[in-house]
């Protein structure tokens, strides 16, 4: 797209560093990873469980390139983020970094002063970078971000259709459904860029709400039956055990009573059925694009050469505890889809259960491109490369979770919380009716809270204790209290 003058500078300089760091006369030899270019293709919102070939997927969903690329290559099928939000998990995805590290704590405010994100690392050794789509973190900013030679972007959320662009700093409305629109770009991109190595960070809009499938695809799911989650009723039996809060978002515009409703009581509630089906509608058109993505790949051969790893930003309820977001640290928040493709290098059909986490994307893609991580950068992640390439080695059996009020949402509470392969312990700051403990083996739906059940108090209070031990080791104690900025929602509704 731009062949500018900006990048072969840049690049020179780096060689030129790099020469110099290696002592005179010598010459930085470029990596030489597994793989040579890697794409990184991000969604927004996708379920974790909303690929057809996953067990308790709707069954009408066609999602045949997903399918694909779990058959042809791995499911990484635990998956998590360690914030369920969308500027704070894409921090923690370009960082390697917890969100009480790298302070991206909202969706409003811009990124904090000297953040260095590991594109940058990259651009250093040598590669060509992009980013094409959805930035979103500093609301109003579509600028050019450090860390990449082209940069095709918009403000804030952006719009599914006719979408104004910002290509490397100019600004043009370009014609289409975004979706559609940034596979082109991508397309394009590559087309001009394809001296390898390079790194493509094709991140879609889509499936944030509103949901929004591509008028081709409008409506193909009309009659499809919907199966409605376990925990969604408004039953002493749902609600039993868990804390008031859960149950009170279901009132508000993040719970399903209310859900995107206006300001007023009586404001008509849209109808659950027809977003769910929109829903799907919407990751179908972003499945087609992924397989434009792929089918490029194969054409040009670039696919021997080339990691494709998969994944969203964070989970998204449709209907479990009567909600209709993320945010907390039930499994349909938490969980992300992740699926990674490079034929010859991952064996088709692998299915991997190791619990990976968000911050473990930047130091998976700088094994697999083989560059070393510098000295002086704190990746809180690890790299899962080597279990894609059928190495196994040590790995955690435990993840933790955070996530801060915000005074724009606050039908949520601040959230810490650790969840190992069989438990999960939540604990809510400033909430003073009960925390959480769930046995996911035998309650998978996260409907028993097992945090007042006497035979479980020894299991409370030990994963209560790792989980402070840890965050206070890693400096996880420190909260950042921001002055109120913006609209506070008025979240809470009359009962329905
Ligand atoms: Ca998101």
């Amino acid at each position: 797209m731009i062949p500018g003058m900006m990048r072969i500078d840049r690049q020179a300089i780096c060689w030129i560093l790099m020469s110099l760091a290696c002592g005179a006369g010598s010459v930085a030899a470029p990596a030489a990873g597994p793989v040579r270019n890697v794409i990184l293709v991000l969604s927004d919102d996708h379920r974790y469980d909303f690929m057809r070939f996953v067990d308790g997927s709707p069954a009408f969903l066609e999602t045949p390139n997903m399918d694909r690329m779990a058959r042809e290559g791995a499911h990484l099928a635990n998956a998590f983020v360690s914030t369920s939000l969308c500027s704070p998990s894409r921090a923690s995805i370009l960082t390697g970094q917890y969100m009480h590290h790298h302070r991206v704590i909202d969706n409003q405010r811009p990124v904090p002063e000297g953040t260095v994100f590991f594109p940058q690392y990259l651009q250093k050794a040598g590669f060509q970078t992009a980013f094409v789509g959805k930035w979103h973190m500093g609301h109003e900013n579509d600028e050019p971000r450090p860390g990449f030679d082209d940069w095709v972007s918009f403000r804030g959320q952006g719009e599914y259709f006719d979408p104004v662009l910002n290509v490397n700093g100019r600004r043009d409305t370009v014609k289409g459904y975004v979706t559609d629109v940034l596979t082109d770009q991508a397309l394009g991109w590559l087309d001009e860029n394809r001296a390898e190595p390079f790194f493509l960070y094709l991140s879609y809009k889509a499936v944030h709400y509103p949901f929004t499938p591509a008028p081709r695809h409008q409506g193909r799911y009309r009659d499809a039956p919907i199966r409605y989650p376990d925990t969604m009723a408004n039953t002493e039996e749902n609600y039993e055990t868990q804390p008031n809060w859960v149950r009170e978002r279901r009132y508000g515009i993040h719970g399903i009573d209310h859900m995107e409703t206006g300001a007023f009581d009586n404001d008509p509630v849209p109808s659950f059925d027809q977003l769910y089906r929109q829903f799907c509608e919407t990751v179908h058109g972003l499945d087609e694009n992924l397989g434009r993505v792929l089918d490029y790949l194969d054409r040009t051969g670039l696919a021997s050469s080339t990691l494709v790893l998969y994944m969203g930003d964070n989970g998204f309820a449709l209907g479990e505890h009567g909600f209709y977001d993320k945010r907390d640290a039930f499994e349909e928040s938490i969980r992300i889809p992740m699926l990674a493709y490079a034929p010859g290098l991952i064996a088709p059909g692998l299915k991997l259960g190791q619990m990976v986490q968000n911050i473990d994307v930047a130091p998976t893609l700088m094994e697999a491109l083989g560059v070393p991580v510098p000295e002086g950068a704190r990746f809180d992640g690890r790299s899962f490369f080597p279990f894609l390439t059928g190495r196994s080695e040590p790995w955690r059996n435990h993840i933790l979770y955070e996530y801060y009020w915000e005074w724009n949402f606050p039908a949520t509470p601040t959230v810490f919380a650790i969840r190992d392969e069989r438990y999960k312990y939540i604990y809510y700051q400033g909430v003073w009716d009960r925390n959480g403990l769930y046995d996911l083996e035998t309650d998978p739906h996260e409907r028993h809270n097992l945090i007042n059940v006497p035979a479980y108090q020894g299991r409370r209070e030990t994963m209560r204790g790792q989980l402070f031990a840890e965050l206070e080791r890693s400096g996880g104690l420190q909260m950042p209290i921001q002055p109120p900025k913006g609209v506070p929602l008025h979240d809470r509704k009359l009962r329905r």
